[in-house]
């Protein structure tokens, strides 16, 4: 685990892997399948999910998708709301989790604000870098995936969906989730060694031991 002041000599720290990308683009289904093999393999595996994985996040993600009066939220709102639930979720779950020993798969953590917030929304990047930090308390994954799959692709996969209606931010253009796509990207080359971008477009079972491999390679 990447903190600041943590006790690098401890054996017993956990791993925190996030998995990031956009709408539809099978981050869901490979945590499952990931969360899947690691408890064959006996370890201990916490999945979370943002915004969400507590009780104070799953009424803020409510907020933030479904509730009528998000039909009214600024930029602005909306990136202290993502934050807000971050906090809860990191102390509340996450360092909990990582001290106990536990593998972390989170299905999105802030890399999500910085490219939805700040990227797509266009909030600038100090405010979100400086809320991020201090929402994660600094805690940044070990290993963050991204599940890459063209725009439409994505829009596609969410359509045949079996749930009803298009939540808050799914009613958001194909542009934005261009921004979000080239956001995610980019962010991935500036640093590539907590990154890894995987073809969301491939089959599950070989995404899954794309991830797999990738996960064997780092942490052995
Ligand atoms: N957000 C979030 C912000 O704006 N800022 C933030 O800081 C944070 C944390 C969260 C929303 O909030 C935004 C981003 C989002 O808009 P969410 O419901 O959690 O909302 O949305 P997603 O995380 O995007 O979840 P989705 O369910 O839409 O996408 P997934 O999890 O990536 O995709 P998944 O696994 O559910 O798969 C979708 C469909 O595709 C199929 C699956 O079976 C499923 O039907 N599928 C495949 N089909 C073909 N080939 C494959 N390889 C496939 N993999 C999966």
């Amino acid at each position: 685990m990447r903190k600041e002041n943590q006790d690098s000599s401890s054996s017993e720290r956990g791993i925190f892997i996030s998995f990031e990308g956009s709408e539809g683009s099978g981050k869901t289904t490979q945590i499952s399948r990931i969360a899947e093999r690691f408890e064959k393999e006996k370890f201990e595996v916490v999945v979370t999910r943002e915004p969400g994985g507590t009780a104070i996040g799953e009424s803020i993600r409510h907020l933030l998708k479904h509730d009528d009066s998000g039909d009214a939220m600024f930029p602005e709102t909306e990136l202290l709301l993502f934050a807000a639930a971050r906090a809860q979720l990191v102390r509340e779950v996450i360092v909990p989790a990582l001290e106990a020993g536990k593998i972390i798969l989170s299905d999105r953590y802030l890399d999500s604000t910085t490219v939805y917030q700040g990227v797509a929304r266009q909030i600038s990047s100090e405010p979100v870098q400086a809320i991020n930090n201090f929402a994660a308390g600094e805690l940044m994954p070990d290993l963050t995936i991204i599940l890459d799959v063209p725009v439409e692709t994505g829009f596609s996969r969410v359509k045949h969906r079996v749930s009803d209606l298009p939540d808050r931010m799914e009613l958001e253009s194909v542009e934005f989730y261009e921004q979000v796509r080239k956001g995610y990207l980019l962010l991935a080359e500036s640093m590539p060694d907590r990154f890894v971008v995987i073809d969301g477009t491939e089959p599950r079972e070989k995404i899954e031991q794309r991830i797999w491999d990738e996960l064997r390679l780092r942490f052995s």
